[in-house]
């Protein structure tokens, strides 16, 4: 897709007899917004749905399996310090430990919470709110693990607070549900076989004081990086994975009393510094505190769909490097329950893998086994969880 300019509108055709316009919010990342993508009662349908199929709660904190398994990674305190010393000045400063949110396990954290740390596991004697290297050294890392395990989290501490189920949009699913992916294949001109051997929508409920701090959907590519998707059928052993979401489609289900926005805190910016996201105590990813601050911000209007590519164009016709500045998130609900919905269209940057993926789904399907095949994607999915 083209984006031209931001602003611009265009014609989209999804359904016949029907006009759509597609207006261009950001180029970086390419970013549109639909109106009336959905009708309300395709919108109240697919809550109903959800409803039945029930919703669980979209993260929970690491049990102590986890735990066991950060104390199996050999990894020295040293390397930690090195990866963490972004500036390489020697010295830790909050932001670079904040940088790393997977330090909190799942937890959100703040300026004010990483002192807190410091202070209770002794890490920064000199008080100077800084780790030296020796500072570091010094500190135990289970020490740290102890205290996080200790610490009373609520809710609107973790990353993201929401509920959300997955709903089938594959052959013999709700012809509402068909009809929807029907649209998304018209709207990214993608191959049918890309869109229909994706993720299945997941739909997602947020109560009042619900959020998702700003993230990115996927992951980048490095050679070591399997896709979910792929590896089930390639069966290859990669260290990291990650769910390769090119595209993201979002539905806004619902039109929500207060807060709920969509927050895309640089989009467009001239320049892209990781660093720069926090600036003194303002970090701009966390969006119940920074929401007013960042770049972009969609308000939930039911039936509108937003959607953009979270990869950039390798030049080549194919996937190629994150876009980094598809980080987004979900404002604090202030009032009222938000719900939306997510396609996500699953390429691998690897177009060996995807195409062996494309073949074996389409052998499967020859097979006939259309509920075992249900299953599987259903099953495969049920763990999905991007990393910050
Ligand atoms: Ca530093
Ligand atoms: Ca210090």
């Amino acid at each position: 897709c083209r984006g031209g300019e931001v602003g611009h509108k265009q014609k989209v055709e999804l359904v016949p007899n029907k006009v759509h316009f597609m207006k261009t919010l950001s180029l970086k990342p390419l970013l549109f917004e639909i109106p009336d993508f959905l009708t309300e009662e395709e919108c109240k349908l697919i809550i109903h749905l959800a409803q039945l199929k029930g919703l669980q709660k979209s993260q929970i904190l690491p049990t102590e399996d986890y735990e066991e398994a950060m104390e199996m990674i050999e990894i020295s305190q040293m390397d930690i310090f090195n990866l963490l010393d972004h500036n390489q000045d020697g010295q830790l400063q909050l932001k670079e430990v904040l940088t790393h949110t997977r330090l909190g396990n799942g937890r959100w954290m703040t300026p004010q919470s990483i002192r807190e740390m410091y202070t209770a596991v002794k890490a920064d004697p000199d008080g100077n709110g800084v780790l030296s290297l020796e500072e570091f050294k010094q500190l135990n890392i289970r020490d740290f693990h102890k205290y996080m395990g200790s610490q009373k989290v609520k809710m609107s501490d973790l990353v993201r607070n929401s509920q959300h189920t997955w709903l089938y949009q594959g052959e013999g699913a709700h012809q509402v549900m068909r009809s929807i992916q029907q649209r998304v294949m018209r709207l990214t001109r993608l191959p049918p076989e890309i869109v229909e051997h994706s993720e299945p929508l997941q739909v997602v409920r947020y109560d009042q004081g619900g959020h998702y701090h700003a993230h990115v959907d996927s992951g980048p590519v490095f050679p070591e990086t399997a896709c979910s998707h792929t590896k089930l059928i390639t069966n290859e052993s990669a260290p990291f994975e990650t769910s390769c979401r090119y595209v993201t489609v979002l539905f806004y289900l619902n039109n929500v009393t207060g807060g709920g926005e969509t927050i895309f805190p640089i989009a467009d910016n001239r320049t892209y510094e990781e660093m720069s996201l926090i600036q003194n105590d303002v970090d701009l990813r966390d969006t119940r505190k920074n929401c007013d601050k960042g770049n972009l911000r969609v308000k939930p209007q039911q039936g509108t769909a937003v959607f953009w590519y979270n990869y950039l164009s390798d030049g080549e016709g194919w996937v190629g490097d994150l876009d980094e500045y598809s980080l987004h998130g979900g404002c604090l609900v202030t009032r009222g329950t938000k719900w939306i919905a997510n396609n996500w269209i699953n390429v691998d940057p690897n177009k060996r893998r995807q195409l062996q993926f494309q073949q074996e789904m389409a052998r499967y399907a020859k097979e006939g086994d259309e509920a075992q095949n249900e299953w599987t994607v259903d099953k495969s999915y049920s763990n999905v969880h991007v990393e910050l």
